[in-house]
């Protein structure tokens, strides 16, 4: 029994001399290789600011800059475990560093970013240049720029980091390196790509492009509040993510980095969004106000300083009750997955 008539292998060993020669049979794979659709591996999850800023302020004492080269408490995704992502190909941190603290220069392959939270007075060195720090300002680290932090104001900064590590772990294109010294030399002007390319329709024609990524090393939330201000209510933007803007590389007009779409949107007072899904992963940090997210029927109550996430074909939906509204930064994987034609969307 069992026998093949022809080779004369017995089925049972033919599977185990398949196995022991590193070979799948694909008859018995393809529903777990081919899902009909994504199978939610990180889940939608939330962490509260509040929760863990008693956590910060203990680790800023017990544990020194130097000891740690960065204070930062990753927020793993409890499907995600093994890679330490936040959601599929990214992840967030909270950072905290103290009055005279100061950030060992490193560079890694991976791009990141910083959404301030509290404090400042605090500056972060980025391929020479001194950017400065404030609440609600977007800064950038592309990948393979040194960077180093420092504090130099009163009282404890905090900020959102946000990096594509799981993605470029997956690629095994992983690098990294410590700067000789503990700060790298100054080489520009402080602040001076902001000042230089912010305005985005007035581009500088002597200098070239020369990444994938912005030359701009901050986004100022005053930039942010003037945008805002400037549409005012005379926009209704959209009906899923309300008036959503996106940062752009002035380049391209496209994402900042070319693995990470950012983004800031205004609910407005007693905002009910449409519900949606699409495939892009999206890491959300609430600048100000509260609120709720529905994410797989599941209700995700949030306010100041939370970050929660919306996994890929999650279907989400914003409510604002409250009178005040709420800002959300939002942050997704959109430019890898729509490069590679894999985006879809679904209103609900
Ligand atoms: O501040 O350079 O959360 O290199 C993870 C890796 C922050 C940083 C993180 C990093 C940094």
């Amino acid at each position: 029994m069992n026998q093949s008539p022809r080779s004369g292998v017995n089925a049972h060993t033919a599977y185990q001399q398949l196995d022991a020669m590193s070979v799948g049979p694909l008859w018995r794979h393809l529903g777990d290789l081919f899902p009909a659709q994504p199978p939610l591996r990180a889940i939608p999850f939330h962490w509260s600011y509040e929760q863990l800023r008693p956590l910060m302020e203990h680790f800023a004492t017990a544990l020194s800059i130097e000891e740690a080269q960065r204070r930062v408490l990753m927020l793993i995704n409890p499907g995600m475990q093994d890679t330490s992502a936040t959601v599929t190909g990214l992840y967030a941190g909270i950072q905290i560093i103290l009055p005279g603290e100061q950030a060992q220069a490193h560079r890694h392959s991976s791009n990141a970013f910083r959404y301030i939270i509290e404090g400042s007075g605090a500056y972060t060195t980025v391929a020479g240049e001194r950017v400065h720090m404030s609440p609600g300002d977007l800064l950038l680290t592309p990948g393979w720029d040194w960077h180093d932090h420092f504090h130099q104001g009163d009282g404890p900064m905090t900020w959102l980091d946000g990096l594509d590590f799981p993605l470029v772990n997956l690629l095994d294109t992983a690098f990294f390196e410590l700067h000789p010294e503990t700060a790298q030399k100054t080489t520009i002007a402080d602040d001076l790509s902001s000042r230089q390319y912010i305005h985005g329709r007035l581009n500088p024609t002597w200098t070239q492009r020369a990444t994938l990524s912005s030359p701009i090393g901050k986004y100022p939330w005053a930039e942010t509040e003037r945008a805002f201000a400037a549409i005012a209510d005379h926009a209704t933007g959209s009906e899923v993510d309300g008036i959503s803007l996106e940062y752009t590389n002035p380049w391209t007009g496209g994402p900042v980095l070319p693995t990470i779409s950012c983004r800031v949107q205004r609910l407005i007072p007693g905002f009910l969004g449409t519900a949606r899904r699409h495939t892009a992963a999206t890491i959300l940090h609430v600048v100000r106000g509260e609120g709720r997210t529905v994410i797989n029927g599941e209700e995700f109550a949030w306010k100041d300083k939370d970050v929660f996430v919306v996994p890929s074909w999650a279907s989400y939906q914003h409510i604002v009750d409250s009178s005040a509204g709420a800002v959300l930064f939002a942050y997704s994987n959109e430019p890898v997955v729509k490069a590679l034609g894999l985006y879809r969307e679904e209103l609900l």
